[in-house]
Parts: structure tokens; C-alpha cells; sequence
């Protein structure tokens, strides 16, 4: 592999990895396709500063100029956050835009590929994509899935959002083989909501004893990751019946303009952001936080052991 040709690594991540020191894997589609601008610029920051107090360094991935961004600076954060003429890369996008060059924002998939190849264990984001409502006829599984299957990296997220069929997203990580951990809870979570009427495999008692089970899968050189629900905290969590409302409105819109394909996700979070106003924007910010939080103590209990 010819990975030097590629990957871009920033010193300080280089040392830390080098080293063995806590480092949390950040993905950038949130910013450029998930969240509006300038917000999503007081976003970064505010994420890359939590994970660093909580004693992790940060590595917002990223492709530019053909490299593989591990760790980016103001102006490549800026870049993404504004979003102009920058796309939306999945596993299927990665070799195109690194070898076109042209500026691509990592999703869960594509982050956890950088993630592995730079040597990182811990991702956190915000809701992983999935089995998409009546997926069982368009077929639209989220590549996030696949990734979790085969690339070894654990995933900290507040769930998954009710756009998706959240059942049969978990019946597709079973047959994965991907275990599905809950942060002190046995619930998945469903991003705005704490409850989505599904349970975890295992409902762990704090961030150590989930980098335990890390640890061991990591040893065991099982391929996969490992996916852990954290719940959204209680303050900024949203009624799942007002939320389901929204979405079976979001899903209509997209229905009735013909949206498919990778274009469906950021076109339901955005009309799902417009129709709850500011308040489902603030919540995604807390529960993004949070999940950094949690992200930077498991890697900081696995970096001990
Ligand atoms: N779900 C969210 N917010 C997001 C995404 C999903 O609630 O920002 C983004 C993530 O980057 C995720 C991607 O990996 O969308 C999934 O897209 P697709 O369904 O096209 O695989
Ligand atoms: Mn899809």
C-alpha cells in the first residue's frame, strides 16, 4: 500500500499516535451537509475544545488536494464549514476524490477509513446513517454499515435518526456481526430522542468498561468496529412523537421531488431542521458535544490499558 502518497497526518497527531496517546476521530460531513454556516464553524471549535479538555486530541478528517486529511487546520476547517463546491464522500467516493482532487467532506464510512489507516481507534459523530425506511425495496442501506462490519474503530453516537428504519438497521448490524453497546443504558437511542423502542446487545456501565470491550475485540483482531449509543442529555432531548411528525412530513417532501440516493440524507435533515426551527439545531449540537465528551474518555481508559 502506498499509503505515505496520501495520507496527510498533522505533527501534533503524528506524535500522539506515535505515542499512544489518546486521540477521538472527528467526520466532516456533519459540518459541510449537516449543519449551516457560520454555526457549524462555532460547532467545530466547541467540539475539538471538549474533546481536548477531557485530555484527547482531535482529528477532524477531511479529502483536500488529493490527501487524506488527518487533523485539520483553521483555514481547511473553515473550507468545510463553508461548504462551497465541497462533496459528500462515501467509501464508494473515496479513490475518485483523492484522485481528482477535489475537496470532500468524510461521512461515518469514509471516516472511520481514515481513522484506520492513520491508527485511531475512537470516532465520535453524531447519528449514523442505516437501513433506510422501506429500504427492504430500494435497497438504500447506508454504507455506514458496511463499514462498521469491516473496518476496526469504534463509533460513538446518539443513535440513529427516525428517518431511518432503526429495527432493521439493527437487525443488519446483528447479521454484521458489530455489537451495539449502550452507553449506561439499554436503549438505542434515536438522536433527538433518548428511547427508539429498540434495545442495545449491552448496556455498559461507564465509558471503561466500553473501552474494555474495545480493547478486547481490538485484541482478538475481530474485523469491525464496535457501535456505542449514547443518549442525548435529558435537558436538550425532543418529544419522539412531535419528532415523528416532522420526519413523516421531511420523508413526504423528499418522496414528492423524486430525492434518492446520498442525496436524501442531508435533504431530510435540512427540512427537519427548518420545520423545528432552532430548537432540533441546539440539540444536535449538545448531543454532537456529548458524544465527543464520551469518545475522549473511552479513548483516554484505552489508552491506559
Ligand atoms: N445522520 C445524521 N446526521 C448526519 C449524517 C447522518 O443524523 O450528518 C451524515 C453522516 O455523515 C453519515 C451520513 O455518515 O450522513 C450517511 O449518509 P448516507 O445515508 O448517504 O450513507
Ligand atoms: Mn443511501
Amino acid at each position: 500500500m502506498n499509503l505515505e502518497k496520501y495520507l496527510d497526518i498533522t505533527p501534533e497527531l503524528r506524535e500522539a499516535i506515535k505515542n499512544g496517546e489518546p486521540v477521538v476521530a472527528l467526520e466532516s460531513t456533519i459540518l459541510s451537509h449537516g449543519m449551516p454556516y457560520p454555526e457549524n464553524l462555532s460547532f467545530a471549535a466547541e467540539v475539538e475544545k471538549e474533546i481536548r479538555a477531557c485530555g484527547a486530541h482531535p482529528a477532524t478528517m477531511a479529502l483536500i488536494g488529493g490527501k487524506i486529511k488527518v487533523g485539520l487546520s483553521p483555514e481547511e476547517l473553515e473550507l468545510m464549514c463553508r461548504g462551497e463546491n465541497v462533496g459528500k464522500v462515501s467509501r464508494r467516493d473515496f479513490a475518485t476524490y483523492l484522485a481528482t482532487g477535489k475537496t470532500g467532506a468524510t461521512t461515518v464510512a469514509s471516516t472511520m477509513m481514515c481513522a484506520a489507516l492513520a491508527g485511531i481507534h475512537v470516532f465520535a459523530t453524531g447519528g449514523i446513517g442505516g437501513v433506510h425506511r422501506h429500504g427492504e425495496v430500494t435497497m438504500d442501506v447506508s454504507a455506514d454499515l458496511q463499514e462498521l462490519a469491516r473496518t476496526p474503530v469504534a463509533v460513538i453516537c446518539a443513535g440513529a435518526k427516525q428517518i431511518l428504519d432503526i429495527g432493521r438497521t439493527l437487525e443488519y448490524l446483528e447479521t454484521m456481526g458489530v455489537p451495539v453497546i449502550g452507553n449506561g443504558t439499554e436503549d438505542f437511542p434515536a438522536f433527538f430522542c433518548k428511547k427508539s423502542g429498540f434495545k442495545v446487545d449491552y448496556a455498559a456501565q461507564n465509558e471503561e468498561e466500553i473501552a474494555r470491550i474495545i480493547k478486547t475485540k481490538l485484541e482478538l483482531e475481530m474485523p469491525g468496529g464496535v457501535l456505542i449509543g449514547n443518549p442525548i442529555p435529558d435537558e436538550y432531548a425532543m418529544d419522539f412523537d412531535y419528532m415523528e411528525g416532522i420526519i413523516t412530513k421531511a420523508l413526504e417532501l423528499a418522496d414528492a421531488q423524486h430525492i434518492h440516493g446520498k442525496e436524501i440524507t442531508p435533504f431530510l435533515l435540512a427540512h427537519i431542521k427548518d420545520m423545528t426551527g432552532g430548537e432540533s439545531f441546539a440539540s444536535n449540537v449538545q448531543l454532537a458535544l456529548n458524544n465527543a465528551r464520551c469518545a475522549a474518555r473511552i479513548a483516554v481508559s484505552l489508552a491506559k490499558m
